[in-house]
């Protein structure tokens, strides 16, 4: 097979000074940084859908990539002749892992058999082109999106067959990221919310949602699949509402539903931003319910209200993933997961990978000014003198359980007014992170 992208050879680190566009100018994988290295911190992971599968098409135009290794092939010689040009790009890229959906590396079949037929064709190419080149399966996931039969959803259908199927589906996807010693697998519900609820009994969707998840963790024990599951928020787009709405919503369907440890969240960019947060909101709410998992990296775009899956380049929001991430103490299983696709102005194969050392050099920037902050402890300090009324007397008191209301109203009689505010000092703070930016 000859190399796809024969002008590139391994990208290298280069440093800040460098001009060269296909070098790092951040990203130094032996690099250590709070005493791991920044490979180990960042695991940084390539998505097969976007990058693989992207054609540039969009709602009003047709595809515009050029990817001179799909000329005049389809169907499974196509899906064949994608896997060795995926891991070229991975190895050059030195992106230790890779996540994919079921059907983007395979295509659908006539029936349910056929389709396992071509992943199984697929799997053991990906198998083999995983011990030539070293790289690591992130997450496997299935899509329950596309095909016609998942238009009223999957595990939320009406008709009870496709949930069925769908569950079919996901019990294959599950053996072969298992196969693959995938670290993790992922439900995103594309299609599980309504778009309407004049049609829609909400009460019973969620009870089938839950009872699916239910399964696959039963599943997941029988076959000894040690990965992480994650359930990866998103409020609407292609639905009007879907039921993972955000972090919190997440958290309160798997506590609800009895799930709670048996899933961590795999949070995105652009779903936060959607749902009307920030990524470090979203962070923060996994992080303190010790259910941050992975991150599925990208931005939106702040004229856009969709959902835009553009590469990372703000050094801010990944100083601000990154500063999260480590107080939560970084990955274990999880990783940064680049599910961004290149504009569809951006239809050369090079432009992939400008598009990926862009990102993985952002979240470098990001690992070392978030370490440098922690380092200076001055925002850390402030934070924790601004609750220092906690630390002891009436405060202390409270989070320890020993007062009541009761006891509040004697002591608030007693003493008058409550002691005065400090100021949160939030354009001092904003000035201490652009010191180190
Ligand atoms: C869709 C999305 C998915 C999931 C995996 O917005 O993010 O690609 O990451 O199904
Ligand atoms: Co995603």
């Amino acid at each position: 097979m000859p190399a796809a992208f024969p002008k590139i050879s391994k990208i290298q680190f280069e440093g800040a000074k460098s001009k060269n566009p296909l070098a790092f100018k951040h990203y130094n994988a032996k690099e250590k940084i709070e005493g791991k290295t920044m490979a180990e911190h960042l695991r940084f992971s390539v998505v097969y859908w976007h990058t693989m599968c992207g054609q540039g098409a969009d709602m009003f135009g047709s595809p515009t990539a050029i990817r001179p290794w799909e000329t005049g092939k389809k169907g499974i010689e196509l899906a064949k002749a994608r896997v060795p040009v995926f891991f070229e790009l991975c190895e050059k890229l030195g992106a230790p892992y890779y996540a994919f959906h079921d059907r983007d590396v395979a295509p659908h079949g006539k029936t349910l058999r056929e389709s396992n037929k071509h992943l199984d064709t697929i799997v053991d190419l990906l198998k083999k082109e995983q011990k030539r080149t070293g790289t690591k399966l992130l997450w496997g996931t299935a899509q329950l999106f596309v095909h016609p039969r998942y238009t009223h959803g999957a595990s939320t259908s009406p008709n009870a067959d496709v949930f069925a199927f769908a569950a079919a589906q996901v019990k294959k996807a599950i053996e072969v990221t298992h196969e693959l010693g995938g670290e993790g697998y992922t439900f995103w519900g594309g299609r599980e919310g309504y778009s309407t609820l004049l049609n829609t009994d909400m009460k019973r969707e969620q009870e089938h949602l839950a009872k699916f998840l239910h399964m696959a963790v039963e599943y997941k024990k029988k076959i000894g699949f040690k990965g992480t599951f994650y359930i990866e928020p998103k409020p609407k787009e292609p639905t009007k509402h879907q039921y993972d709405s955000d972090a919190a919503a997440c958290l309160n369907f798997l506590r609800e539903y009895n799930l709670l440890g048996e899933l961590k969240l795999n949070l995105e960019t652009n779903h936060a931003t959607l749902a009307g947060h920030s990524m470090q909101h979203e962070m923060e709410v996994a992080g303190a319910a010790g259910a941050l998992g992975s991150i599925d990296a990208n931005t939106g775009d702040l004229l856009l209200g969709w959902d835009t899956d553009q590469f990372p380049t703000d050094i801010y929001l990944t100083t601000q993933c990154m500063l999260s991430l480590l107080k939560y103490g970084g990955f274990t299983t999880g990783g940064v997961n680049f599910d961004a696709k290149v504009r569809r102005e951006s239809f050369e194969p090079v432009d992939l990978f400008h598009a990926h050392i862009g990102g993985m050099d952002a979240f470098a920037r990001g690992l070392k000014i978030a370490a440098a902050i922690r380092k200076d402890g001055r925002l850390d300090q402030f934070v924790r003198d601004r609750y220092a009324s906690w630390n002891s007397g009436i405060g202390e008191k409270i989070e320890k359980g020993k007062v009541g209301f009761e006891e509040l109203e004697k002591y608030m009689l007693q003493k008058g007014e409550a002691n005065a505010n400090s100021s949160g000092r939030q354009e001092f703070l904003e000035n201490l992170i652009n010191e180190f930016i």
